[in-house]
């Protein structure tokens, strides 16, 4: 008899497959009642915190996230609990100082997290060595918490096998406990996903986890050749939030490795009756128009030019704004270029944003780099980090003349900042998250202090100000 290798799963119902649906709009109060049923599954994890998780709540759900968090920790006795982590970004879009990343981890993990999946736009290592090296911190000190890498999955010159052995290398060589291969367009198709897996496996003892979407398609026959490649761990979305923009369906690769080696064991009955609950919610969200089916099909034209849908839908609206729609095809054909002159990044956010709206200039302008935007002159300045490639010298010359490049890390060049950011917000500090919260998002998390307040001082809110987001006290 064959060995028998379970795959394991990550569900992500409560963080990606929401965040790519609804928008991010799932409240606690919806996942709450269903966490005892899901504690009982055997997930690997369930994956529920992130940048947008984090934003939304305070946003538009006026929830605390960490108040969530708590919540989830408190029902999820048994399951592991996974967050996404933009490296030094943190979960925001600007880079941090290191002092922040310390006490994002160190809090994240003393409220609920288990593991920590932390990824950079351009795969730049060094981006990502803070928060490795304060999950191990922490790991060392409470026994929790696990540091997961998390590779940006492109295609491109620069992307060859060796790249991605080479990388999986260094990986292990910084301390991960674990890497992912975060494949966030559905780019990663089947047979190269077997090459891909067995190339990896063969240089390194980490646990690999395959993260795709089914944007393109192809996302369950990627797992089930990832699977017999011998990747560890698959992300996948319970059913009713799944396919689409989000990932797999949970049962669907459940019953696909059954009775083989593969067999996650799992409980197909558990698992209907988790569907059973999500599914109102799906219908609440498709008639309010929530959940557009739009988002449900196959978007084949992120396979044709390799480029994020959402990258592709920001271009349309660009070009609209400006009455140049005759120009997309133009702008398709300069992306790979501007992608080649900024050192050839993973089109993820915000390096995806950055090469198309610098794109769509480079068309309109009829000249290339005759405007460039500040995030492309930062890109060139190396405020984001190292590219796989060297940037095009000619670029850089004509955009930024004789300025000064960056070539260490960027937050080496970062002075600690907690102290200022405490002292900035000390007026609604009621927990020492609140701290976190306004460091990412300072003017968002100033009105949720301010809304919460209102709250506690039981203010009637019908009349609250809330276009000026001004409650009376
Ligand atoms: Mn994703």
């Amino acid at each position: 008899m064959a060995e028998q290798k379970p795959v394991k799963i990550m569900e992500t119902v409560l963080r990606d497959a929401h965040q790519s649906l609804i928008a991010t709009r799932m409240p606690t109060e919806i996942m709450l009642p269903i966490v005892e049923k899901m504690d009982k599954v055997g997930y690997h994890a369930v994956e529920c915190w992130g940048g947008a998780t984090f934003d939304a709540s305070l946003r538009f759900l006026k929830e605390d996230p960490w108040d969530r968090l708590r919540k989830l920790r408190d029902g999820f006795k048994n399951t592991k609990l996974q967050m996404l982590f933009r490296g030094q970004n943190i979960l925001g879009y600007r880079p941090y100082a290191d002092d922040v990343v310390d006490s994002f981890v160190e809090k994240s993990i003393a409220n609920g997290i288990d593991i920590i999946r932390i990824f950079d736009c351009l795969n730049d290592l060094r981006n990502l060595q803070e928060a490795v090296n304060a999950t191990n911190k922490v790991k060392k000190q409470e026994g929790r918490g696990h540091a997961q890498v998390a590779l940006s999955y492109t295609l491109g010159d620069a992307y060859t096998l060796e790249y991605w052995t080479d990388m999986a290398k260094k990986i292990e060589e910084m301390g991960a406990d674990s890497i992912c291969i975060k494949d966030m367009a559905g780019l990663l198709v089947p047979y190269k996903a077997s090459e891909l897996i067995a190339a990896m496996k063969s240089v390194t003892k980490l646990p690999i986890q395959l993260h795709t979407h089914y944007t393109s398609g192809v996302a369950s026959m990627t797992y089930l050749k990832a699977v017999e490649a011998g990747v560890d761990v698959i992300d996948c979305a319970i059913s009713p939030f799944a396919m689409g923009t989000s990932q797999p369906a949970t049962e669907v690769m459940v019953e696909t490795f059954k009775g083989t080696p593969y067999d996650t064991g799992y409980d197909q009955n558990l698992l209907a009756e988790i569907a059973d609950y999500f599914r109102p919610y799906r219908d609440e969200c498709l008639a309010s128009g929530l959940l557009n089916p739009k988002v449900m099909g196959v978007d084949i034209k992120t396979l044709l030019y390799q480029v994020p849908g959402g990258m592709l839908s920001n271009m349309v609206s660009q070009l609209k704004e400006q009455n140049a729609e005759d120009k997309y095809y133009d702008v398709l054909k300069e992306i790979p270029q501007v992608r080649k002159d900024l050192g050839e990044p993973p089109l993820v956010t915000p390096s995806s944003q950055i090469v198309g709206t610098q794109a769509v200039f480079n068309v309109l302008m009829g000249e290339r780099y005759k405007m460039a935007t500040k995030e492309t002159k930062a890109v060139l300045r190396g405020e984001y980090g190292q590219t796989v490639k060297p940037m095009s010298q000619e670029v850089i010359d004509k955009v930024i003349p004789g300025e000064k490049r960056i070539t260490c890390r960027p937050a080496d060049l970062l002075e600690n900042e907690m102290d200022k950011l405490e002292s900035e917000m000390k007026e609604w500090k009621q927990q020492d998250e609140d701290v976190l919260s306004y460091a990412l998002f300072p003017q968002v998390a100033t009105d949720f202090f301010k809304y919460r307040q209102a709250q506690q001082e039981k203010v009637d809110m019908s009349v609250a100000d809330t276009g000026n987001a001004a409650y009376p006290v």
